[in-house]
């Protein structure tokens, strides 16, 4: 009996050395794909990056390399100075009232004896900037409840339907189950269009017919989320109806209709802006604040615009978390917003 427990305690042992080698040999191979994907992560990063500076090389012409053209050979900072500054910063697009702050800012500074050289006027100027967009940076979290919903708002043609696909491609990479409501039924394609997007994505769509009720939809996806466990519930809604009125008023409606079924539902409402529109956007986004309860914008088409100066504005004016910035049309081309980088870029 007890040689028989002695050899099989050794079997167990050397089975247990055997599982031993092979966990470790999996985990090096975990460790590998990790640092892998880590690699990959990094390489996308500064390919975005990269993509964001280029992006933004027509608002770095019109802006940072003006502040260096302007400071070029002065001896001291006056009001001249600072004036020529701020109509830089105001063609810019960074807004009458933000330029104004930075300016204020600034001349407290040089009053306080902290800043005297022309030099060091851009520097100043760039930690002014990252402290306005610094403030806004707050990544959207969707683990607060399941389906965590979106309600993503905006006027037609800023990018709401091309935004949507590029968040649910960035969950499900994430490994989040994702669920789509067509809720723009007002313009005949835009059913269609989400269904191809959600496809890239590879995510399903909740869509009625053309010109039905959009509310309904918003139900039937709310339902259709809940019973299969989806964590995040993404909603497209039109840009444009017949009037202004129309579209706030069925904003509040959808918005009623959630938070009916599902008591904090949406969790997000997204207002989704055009940068090329410069200081437009900001009034679109004033507009639709006082219809619905905006928790969060994303900033589309920085790329080639010379208009990017609009994010500082964007964030001064409007005090809404910026979370994504979109730099192009394709499924890679949206970022979580980081004000850093976004500096980075800038100057
Ligand atoms: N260059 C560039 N184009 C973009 C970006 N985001 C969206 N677009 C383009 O902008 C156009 C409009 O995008 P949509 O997603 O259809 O806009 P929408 O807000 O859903 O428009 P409506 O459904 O008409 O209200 C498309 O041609 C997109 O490819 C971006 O970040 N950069
Ligand atoms: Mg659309």
């Amino acid at each position: 009996m007890l040689w028989f427990k002695k050899d099989k305690g050794k079997q167990e042992k050397e089975e247990d050395g055997k599982e031993q080698q092979e966990s470790e040999g999996q985990e090096k191979e975990e460790a590998i794909e990790e640092e892998g994907e880590r690699e990959d992560e990094k390489k996308k990063k500064k390919g975005f990056f990269s993509r964001l500076k280029k992006g933004l090389s027509k608002t770095r012409k019109g802006f940072t390399s003006k502040v260096d053209r302007l400071v070029l050979g002065k001896k001291n900072i006056d009001d001249d100075l600072l004036e020529e500054l701020e109509e830089i910063l105001i063609t810019s697009d960074i807004g009458v009232q933000t330029a104004f702050r930075l300016i204020e800012d600034m001349r407290e500074k040089v009053k306080r004896k902290e800043l005297d050289d022309p030099g060091l006027l851009k520097k100043c100027l760039q930690e002014e900037i990252m402290e306005i967009l610094k403030a806004e940076e707050s990544p959207l979290d969707v683990t607060g409840s399941v389906p965590f919903v979106i309600l993503v708002v905006g006027v037609n043609g800023v990018g709401k339907t091309t935004t949507i696909a590029k968040m649910a491609n960035g969950f499900k990479e994430q490994g989040k189950s994702v669920l789509l409501a067509a809720a723009d039924t007002f313009r005949a394609a835009a059913i269609e269009q989400l269904e191809i997007w959600g496809q890239r994505a590879g995510c399903k769509v909740i869509k009625h017919q053309s010109g039905s009720d959009p509310s309904a939809v918003v139900f039937d996806a709310l339902k259709a989320a809940q019973a299969r466990g989806v964590d995040v519930l993404i909603v497209d809604t039109a840009g444009r109806l017949h009037t202004k009125a129309n579209l706030m008023e069925e904003l509040k409606k959808i918005q009623r209709i959630m938070g009916r079924e599902l008591p904090d539902a949406p969790h997000e409402v997204l207002l989704i802006l055009d940068a090329t529109t410069g200081q437009n956007a900001i009034s679109q986004a004033k507009s639709f604040k006082e219809a619905t309860n905006i928790t969060g914008i994303a900033l589309t088409k920085l790329d080639g615009t010379a208009k990017g100066g609009v994010v500082v504005g964007i964030s001064h004016e409007l005090k809404i978390p910026l979370r994504y910035v979109g730099i192009g049309e394709g499924m890679d081309d949206l970022r979580v917003f980081n004000a850093k980088e976004f500096v980075e870029a800038l100057f």
